[in-house]
């Protein structure tokens, strides 16, 4: 066992076996027997764990469900890594609590109410010949039709479009495949005007349909008055998918309920379920956008509702736009394949899924074979002439994701609790794995695209019932992760995700996705434009008008600037404020205390609360993110006087107040820390020169930040200066202390730089030294000794070189240290720093990758 694990593990970090590895052997035995784990588990932790500062492969774009929000993560380590607002707040971005973000979630009111709650299910990234191109992220709400468009520049949502004919939707987003349109498909049957029906008029009044969302790809944006609708049947529309390759400018859209069931369990009628799974065939619609984009131009082929065109089927019939296919009872996902030949069905309520040939459909199109019309007169394609087969699969076959292997393809099985690998081509079943429980859609990598990378499938689970701790009845969602590289498929990981039921999630490389770290100065993110309450670094104001009080602020470590203002009881205050911040990840964030607003604040960024100060009082506003060592210092007041009522000052107190030499004491005192700092400040800035810093683009963006906090120095020594000539020694030592906080600043910056510099010059480290300064670190060396210095035991640079024999020396001292305290050399050291080196029990296999690991700090001995 114990080689088999070593060798696993070998594998699997594709290593070779070597010595190093059989330490690693017996701590991993011991950890596998205490958390009773198996070799196999052992396998699927190599295939996800990820060690800090690695990346991971794939990022995930989740439907946050009920949440509104989409949630993203890495695959293969599940790392949860985003949360983007979109449909409802999200208070840490300050989404829904300053203005600008106001004005993009108020852009989902619906006929003038305020909507906060949506109800995500099928995300979509943007597509260039059907592949993913990383730009935009599309998502629909299904309780409240809309789609909105997020930008993956910097991951925020832009814009949120409402559907102004549906009244609920299930079919979107589902891109074209050059992101031409955004396709979204009704749900629940309603009219389409925003009048009162009669249910009893269901069949003549209440419509489906589908919008195509025009995109332009320049502004970003959905174009509202270039969209249009093909109306559709009072059938439930569905899961829709737009052609692709062969089947490029069709879409397809299935739907339950051909029964046109109107209910009725309250007067003693059978219920919904059983009056709308009546019929074993329901519809696929298979439409003709690039037909009905060119249709929708001319105003005699429209009706217009709600300021919206639509197409009413009559006119996408008479066009040869719209079709019909028969589809086993109730069906759920409908996707078509890489190449766009062939477009997979799979009936919830039957164990088949049903592969429709592309080439079949379009020659019954071409000879006009229809095996009938329906109500509303479109034609109905022949269900067996245009199938290329069905497949028995299980129970409950869901949604369907692609793989790069010639005709391979994955579907959920819901009642089954199972992912399913078969051939779509040939027909046949692979290989069936269990997931926990009752799976809704899942996740390939790319495996919707025209692109799919094989790799995983991602298991997004209705329930998780026992996968984990119990929390009480609402239990976390579940999403599993699978390796399909193999042939059996292997469960590797459950993630809990307590946000939301994940409906469909799409995944990219992340190699194609290039997201900013900081915006241009002053940039509202929303718009993307420049913020017009942009502020810059003495430009910081108080404007007065009326009851209206404009506070233009900035924000940079460690202060708010403004400090303090006064409004009266009543005043309308609107605070722009613009982080200063060139450096990555040092976002502020602003809350007043009792007014309910926040907002994040990113580098570059400006952002604008407002509210109506009606509350008397004092109220502190400080920044919210642990931004700095004096983050808590990074405050202000808000006084807000009653202009109605007269106050008395109070009393003054006496306080006692520092001599002359004292100030004068504090001062020079300040000076010389500072003096001090700035030696160290020199010595990194020589250290980072004269090894070319500005040939790694990492590090020099750290070193511009480090000298972009330098830069501040001169203008506070000079007011610090000012200050002394003016006699005010108080303030002097102020502007002192302001320059000691610059200086910590450049070198917090500064010292990161070093260490990643020295990252990228050193050599590489053995797999050996990498054990052994692991066990270093782990075995407690590092409590005393710290590389390059002198710390509370000696520097251990050099070590092996100052004895002779120096490895068996060092080998021997770690082993039993407590045989050598009478070694001359040893006795001094331990008098001169009044500490004894202990026993700590390493292993001849740790000692040895330490002295490795020694090794490869005396190669790189220039650099500590
Ligand atoms: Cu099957 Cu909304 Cu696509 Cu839930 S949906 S699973
Ligand atoms: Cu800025 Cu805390």
């Amino acid at each position: 066992m114990k080689s088999l694990a070593s060798k696993l593990v070998a594998v699997a970090l594709g290593i070779t076996v070597s010595a190093s590895v059989a330490l690693a052997d017996s701590a991993l035995e011991k950890v596998m027997k205490e958390r009773g784990l198996s070799e196999i588990d052992l396998l699927a932790a190599a295939k996800t764990y990820t060690p800090t500062g690695m990346h991971d492969k794939y990022v995930v774009f989740s439907s946050g469900g009920q949440s509104g929000q989409v949630i993203v993560y890495g695959v293969p380590s599940m790392r949860i890594i985003k949360y983007i607002a979109v449909f409802t707040p999200e208070p840490w971005q300050g989404y829904g609590y300053d203005e600008d973000s106001k004005k993009v979630l108020r852009q989902g009111n619906i006929r003038g109410k305020e909507i906060n709650w949506g109800d995500t299910h099928h995300p979509a990234l943007s597509e260039v010949d059907g592949k993913y191109d990383g730009k935009w992220l599309f998502i629909n709400d299904k309780a409240n039709p809309r789609i909105a468009v997020i930008d993956l520049h910097d991951f925020e949502t832009k814009q949120i479009v409402v559907n102004p004919v549906f009244k609920s939707e299930h079919g979107g987003a589902f891109v074209t495949p050059n992101t031409d349109y955004i396709l979204e498909a009704a749900q629940y049957a309603a009219p389409l005007d925003n009048n009162y029906h009669p249910i009893e008029e269901y069949k003549e009044s209440y419509r489906g349909g589908v919008t195509f969302w025009k995109f332009n790809k320049d502004t970003g944006r959905i174009e509202e008055k270039n969209s249009f609708t093909l109306e559709m049947p009072p059938y439930m529309q569905d899961i829709t998918d737009a052609g692709k390759g062969a089947s490029d400018g069709w879409g397809f859209t299935n739907s339950f309920n051909a029964e046109m069931y109107t209910g009725g369990i309250e007067k003693g009628l059978p219920p919904f379920e059983a009056g709308m799974s009546r019929f074993d065939t329901d519809f696929l619609h298979v439409y003709n956008w690039k037909i009905l984009a060119k249709l929708a131009e001319d105003p005699k082929n429209v009706k217009i509702i709600n300021d919206h065109r639509v197409i009413p089927m009559s006119v996408a019939v008479a066009n040869n736009a719209l079709f019909l296919i028969p589809e086993p009872k109730s069906p759920h996902g409908v996707d078509v394949s890489p190449d766009g030949k062939y477009i997979t069905v799979c009936g919830k309520l039957d164990t088949h899924a049903s592969v429709y040939s592309w080439e079949k459909i379009q020659k019954l199109i071409k000879d006009k074979d229809y095996a009938g019309k329906d109500p509303y007169g479109i034609p109905i394609l022949d269900m067996k002439k245009a199938l290329h087969g069905q497949v028995e699969l299980g129970l409950g076959p869901l949604h369907n994701q692609y793989s790069p292997v010639d005709g391979e393809i994955y579907t959920s099985l819901y009642v089954d609790s199972q992912v399913v690998k078969w051939n779509y081509k040939d027909l046949k079943v692979l290989d069936k794995v269990n997931v926990h429980y009752n799976i809704g859609h899942l996740a390939g990598m790319e495996g919707k695209s025209a692109d799919p990378q094989g790799d995983f499938v991602i298991a997004l689970n209705k329930l998780a019932i026992d996968r984990f701790t119990n929390v009480g009845p609402l239990h976390p969602q579940n999403h599993q992760l699978i390796d399909i590289k193999g042939k059996k498929m292997q469960l590797l990981y459950d993630m809990p995700l307590p946000l939301g039921e994940p409906h469909q999630a799409v995944s990219i490389r992340a190699s194609k996705l290039h997201p900013a770290v900081r915006y241009k100065m002053g940039t509202d993110s929303k718009t993307g434009k420049i913020h017009p309450g942009k502020t810059l670094a003495g430009e910081e104001r108080i404007e007065r008008d009326g009851k209206n009080v404009t506070v233009y602020a900035t924000f940079v470590r460690s202060h708010i600037n403004p400090e303090r203002f006064t409004v009266n009881k009543g005043d309308t205050v609107t605070i722009h404020m613009t982080n200063l911040e060139r450096a990555e990840d040092e976002t502020h964030g602003f809350t007043v205390s009792q007014h309910g607003i926040h907002a994040s604040l990113e580098p570059g960024e400006t952002a604008t609360v407002k509210f109506v100060a009606d509350l008397e009082g004092v109220f502190p506003y400080y920044c919210t993110e642990f931004c700095s060592a004096l983050h808590l210092e990074m405050m202000g007041y808000m006084m807000v006087k009653d202009p109605d009522k007269k106050y008395t000052s109070a009393k003054k107190l006496k306080m006692k107040t520092m001599s002359p030499e004292q100030l004068k004491q504090e001062y020079d005192k300040t000076v010389g820390v500072n003096k001090a700092t700035d030696d160290v400040i020199q010595s990194v800035v020589k250290f980072l020169k004269d090894n070319k810093f500005g040939d790694y683009p990492a590090v020099a963006a750290l070193v511009t930040d480090a000298l972009d906090q330098y830069g501040k120095i001169p203008a506070q020594k000079k007011l610090s200066d000012d200050a002394v000539a003016a006699g005010d020694m108080d303030k002097a030592i102020l502007y002192e202390g302001m320059i000691w906080q610059y200086m910590v600043k450049t070198a917090d910056a500064g010292i990161r730089a070093k260490d990643m510099l020295v990252r990228k010059l050193a050599t590489k480290q053995s797999s050996a030294a990498i054990a052994g300064e692991r066990a270093f670190n782990e075995g407690g060396c590092s409590g005393c000794h710290v590389i390059g210095k002198v710390s509370s035991g000696p520097d251990l640079t050099g070590v092996l070189s100052r004895h002779e024999n120096g490895e068996d020396w060092v080998s021997k001292f770690i082993k039993h240290p407590e045989k050598m305290y009478d070694d001359p050399y040893v006795k001094a050291m331990i008098d001169h720093f009044n500490l004894k080196m202990p026993n700590q029990s390493m292993s001849d296999q740790e000692v040895k990758d330490i002295i490795e690991y020694m090794k490869w700090i005396d190669e790189n001995a220039n650099l500590f």
